[in-house]
């Protein structure tokens, strides 16, 4: 097995077993962007191996608020599975979990394929539908501290997203205000302009970086466009919910 094998069966174990490990750049200082993407790969492939199913994309590290909790100030991508999916309204057990966070988001479904340079207008005729999300974020690495090629290789962090209802995307999103409550109490507040300024904006990002990996955004594919305030930590019991200024708003429950 490749040293790229053997780490991507470390994150891969890391998440299946919810057990943090020692950042990959500790053992391999010089791993880059470009190794990150392929042990990403393997280890997502891993899952596919068990039967799971891609459904999208994540962009990750697109807000300020983002790159200044977690020390990386570039972007990254990652792929999203069915496994990930949580029902909206519905509740997740933290014993799944080692260290979560919850970020409120933007969802786009995508009514055709994206690839390559595209214009904000080309993004946007290929969206079907937007609606408010939430990711949960769960580092595999101890202490959730890590350099771009580390969070690259953890699939930018991604252990699980809902999605609200599906809104008509010929709105303007450039700038709608966004609170995240936990039990009942508002705890971030943003404006989806905290997304490169504008949402669609990652999309045109993912859209590129994707390319640049051989491979394309799909028809129906849900693509994630990046937290938009800093993501506060999962406790038991809390009561979490993201609404969105013209969108609506989506739930989740953390059990005891
Ligand atoms: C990296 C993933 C960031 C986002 O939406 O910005 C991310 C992390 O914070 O662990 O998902
Ligand atoms: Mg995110």
């Amino acid at each position: 097995m490749s040293w790229l094998a053997d780490f991507a069966e470390t994150l891969d174990q890391a998440a299946v077993g919810a057990r943090a490990v020692p950042q990959l750049t500790h053992a391999r200082p010089d791993l880059t962007v470009e190794d990150a993407y392929a042990i990403q790969k393997l280890s997502i492939d891993r899952r596919l191996d068990r039967g799971e199913r891609l459904v999208g994309i994540k962009m990750g590290l697109t807000s300020r608020a983002k790159m200044r909790q977690v020390g990386v100030d570039q972007m990254a991508w990652g792929r999203l599975t069915d496994a990930m999916m949580l029902d909206e309204g519905g509740s997740l057990s933290l014993a799944n979990f080692i260290h979560p966070r919850i970020e409120p988001e933007i969802a786009f479904l995508m009514g055709a394929p994206l690839a390559g340079r595209v214009t904000m207008v080309e993004a946007l005729a290929a969206v079907a539908a937007v609606a408010p999300a939430m990711e949960v974020i769960d580092s595999r690495y101890e202490d959730f501290k890590f350099a771009l090629p580390d969070v690259i290789a953890d699939n930018s962090s991604s252990s699980g997203f809902v999605i609200g209802g599906w809104n008509d995307p010929s709105q303007d999103l450039s700038n709608l205000g966004v609170i995240l409550e936990i039990d009942g109490a508002v705890t971030e507040v943003g404006s989806s302009a905290a997304i490169l300024g504008h949402p669609l904006r990652s999309l045109v990002a993912a859209a590129a970086m994707v390319s640049q990996g051989g491979g394309r955004i799909e028809e129906g594919d849900i693509v994630l466009a990046g937290g938009i305030t800093a993501a506060p930590a999962l406790h038991g019991g809390q009561a979490i919910r993201t609404t969105i200024e013209n969108l609506g708003s989506v739930a989740l429950r953390v059990q005891a």
